[in-house]
């Protein structure tokens, strides 16, 4: 049969417009929208828990408006060396223990020299050696890398899109949209599961977080993760002193990315130890079905273990990969 008569299935395209109109609709139609949705891929009652070590922090020469380590703006982070393996696999080991099941490592580069890839490499090894899924972001990749890591055992790479392309200019200028897509692309490429979301309450209007939405639901495949981030204002970055993001405005933006990236894990990300235990049961119910989980983010602060333990406890939530309890097997 010729390839002609079976012209390919393309996926409908994402309009920012018919995005707009779910962020329109009023809150408890969304978020019964995104709940039912939810409900058809995932069991509603089960969050993800990734933990984040920064093994390279600091003194990165890109400008991101939002970040506390560019060596351009004036924070109180200081720049330091790439962490050793053994300090890296001491904390792998301690968020198993605590109930990750995702070891996330970050790292301050515009993107990998070769020298600074292989001892990540190794570290990917030895958290796959402990049973943990491996994720790394480290910045843009060149032509191999991704292999190198796909070969090492990485089953995530993060890398955002942050924001929708037509407000990405004000807020980075040393990276290009398209530089980012590439590197999503070569990821995608070496087989490696994306994760790739974004950053709201960074002055964008609505228009640009349903932009930001569909720039996320139009990649093909969409990614498997997609972190959802509130801006965390850090003194010394531009982009401190931005009017907040209304709280419901956020929830909303989970509502509607559930809908949109129906089948992607979508994380309460940067920005939850400034939000309420109500705000954050909201994130849950509009579909938000990870989170980072560990006193640490990157530099700065997210709610303790303790606090979220008993947060997922209050709300009958399960961390996902719990050993199945004794008496409700
Ligand atoms: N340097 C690499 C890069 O930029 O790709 C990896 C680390 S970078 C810190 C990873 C992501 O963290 C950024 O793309 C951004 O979305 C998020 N992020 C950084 N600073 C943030 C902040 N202050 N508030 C919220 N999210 C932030
Ligand atoms: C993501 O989307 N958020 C994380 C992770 N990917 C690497 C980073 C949040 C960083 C928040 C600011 C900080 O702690 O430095
Ligand atoms: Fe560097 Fe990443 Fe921060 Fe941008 S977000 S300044 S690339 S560490």
């Amino acid at each position: 049969m010729n390839d002609m008569t079976q012209p390919a299935i393309e996926q409908a395209k994402w309009r920012v417009a018919d995005i707009e109109a779910l962020f329109a609709l009023p809150f408890s139609d969304l978020m019964f929208r995104a709940q039912s949705v939810h409900r058809e891929h995932f069991d509603p009652n089960v969050v993800q828990l990734s933990t984040l070590m920064s093994i390279k922090t600091g003194g990165c020469s890109e400008d991101c408006g939002y970040c506390p380590q560019a060596a351009r703006y004036s924070t109180d982070v200081e720049a330091e060396l790439l962490l050793d393996i053994d300090t890296v696999m001491e904390a792998a080991r301690a968020a198993k223990a605590a109930g990750a099941t995702r070891f996330c490592m970050g790292a301050a580069w515009r993107g990998p020299k070769q020298r600074d890839l292989e001892p990540v490499l190794e570290m990917v090894k030895g958290i796959k050696e402990l049973g943990l899924e491996a994720c790394a972001t480290l910045g843009m990749l060149k032509d191999g890398q991704a292999e190198q890591l796909k070969d090492a055992g990485l089953d995530y790479y993060n890398h955002n899109l942050d924001t929708a392309p037509e407000f990405y200019g004000e807020v980075i200028t040393t990276r290009t949209y398209q530089d980012r897509l590439d590197t999503l692309e070569r990821v995608r490429g070496a087989e490696i599961n994306v994760c790739c979301g974004g950053i709201v309450g960074m002055g964008e209007s609505r228009t640009q977080r349903a932009g930001l939405i569909a720039q996320l639901g139009n990649l093909t495949p969409q990614p498997e993760s997609v972190p959802i981030n509130m801006l965390v204002q850090v003194e010394g970055t531009p982009l401190q002193g931005t009017e907040a993001l209304d709280q419901l405005e956020f929830v909303r933006t989970i509502a509607v990315a559930r809908i949109v990236l129906s089948k992607s894990y979508v994380r309460l990300s940067a920005g939850r130890s400034a939000m309420s235990e109500a705000i954050q049961a909201l994130c849950f119910l509009a579909g938000a079905n990870s989170i980072f989980y560990g006193e640490k983010l990157l530099t700065t602060g997210n709610p303790d273990v303790q606090r979220d333990r008993d947060l997922l406890d209050k709300l009958g939530i399960q961390p996902q990969g719990a050993a199945a309890c004794n008496i409700c097997g």
